[in-house]
């Protein structure tokens, strides 16, 4: 069993065929979507692709927030994008999902922490704080801050599998991770110039903060020391 984890997507529809084209992607026998596909410029069209390979999905906050969207214009425009149907399926999509993979063992998929789809854990989390939201599992992966790492804290290994859709490493790509037999943070390139121009024209309003985010996206540092900031509640 090799399973290729795709998180943070963000209805970027370039980034993912991207990834679902590359070779490395092509070689896994099931896809994770780790949740978040939702919020962004295409995100039923991502969905309807992910459902065609077979995904298995799971919920992030941003499900939560676009599925209860009341006020806000971005979450209202996202919501009034998406018919029953897939309102359904994401309502219905779970916290977390086990799969077994050979040379890893028990593997535990979830947006941000087993327990909660909006806890911060990054690579600068305390031992004791990741080892207590992870409780005692031995292999979990996450996402949500859209930054990669391997890490182990006491019993668990952590594995962020990064953000297909809106990445902040510093460069330009597409990131997601591989699991089984081994653990593979990779990255597929794509044109985001040309995505950053499509993206303009499908009226999701924050398509300028989208557009800069991808072009000149943060760093994997920076990003870390903000989320860190925001985990400690300063
Ligand atoms: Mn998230």
């Amino acid at each position: 069993m090799r399973v290729a984890a795709l998180y943070d997507v963000h209805g970027n529809l370039p980034a993912l065929e991207a990834v679902l084209a590359d070779p490395r992607c092509q070689t896994a026998d099931v896809v994770v979507c780790g949740g978040d596909v939702l919020l962004g410029p295409w995100q039923a069209e991502c969905v309807e692709r992910l459902l065609a390979v077979g995904a298995r999905f799971l919920t992030g906050n941003c499900e939560r927030q676009v599925l209860d969207a009341t006020s806000e214009s971005t979450t209202r425009w996202c919501r009034s994008q998406i018919d029953e149907r897939l309102a359904n399926l994401a309502a219905a999509w779970p916290l977390s999902v086990g799969v077994e993979i050979d040379a890893l063992g028990s593997v535990m998929f979830c947006h941000a922490t087993p327990r909660r789809d909006d806890e911060i854990l990054t690579r600068l989390t305390p031992d004791e704080i990741v080892g207590d939201a992870c409780e005692g599992m031995p292999l979990v992966v996450c996402g949500h801050t859209h930054v990669q790492f391997d890490r182990v804290a006491g019993r668990t290994r952590l594995v962020n599998a990064g953000s297909v859709g809106m990445p902040y490493e510093g460069r330009t790509a597409a990131y997601w991770a591989l699991l089984g037999p081994d653990v593979e943070l990779v990255s597929s390139e794509y044109d985001v110039e040309a995505a950053v121009a499509a993206l303009r024209a499908t009226g999701y309003p924050a398509s300028d903060e989208l557009a800069e985010t991808l072009l000149t996206p943060h760093s994997a540092e920076e990003a870390t020391e903000v989320f860190e900031a925001r985990r400690r509640g300063a």
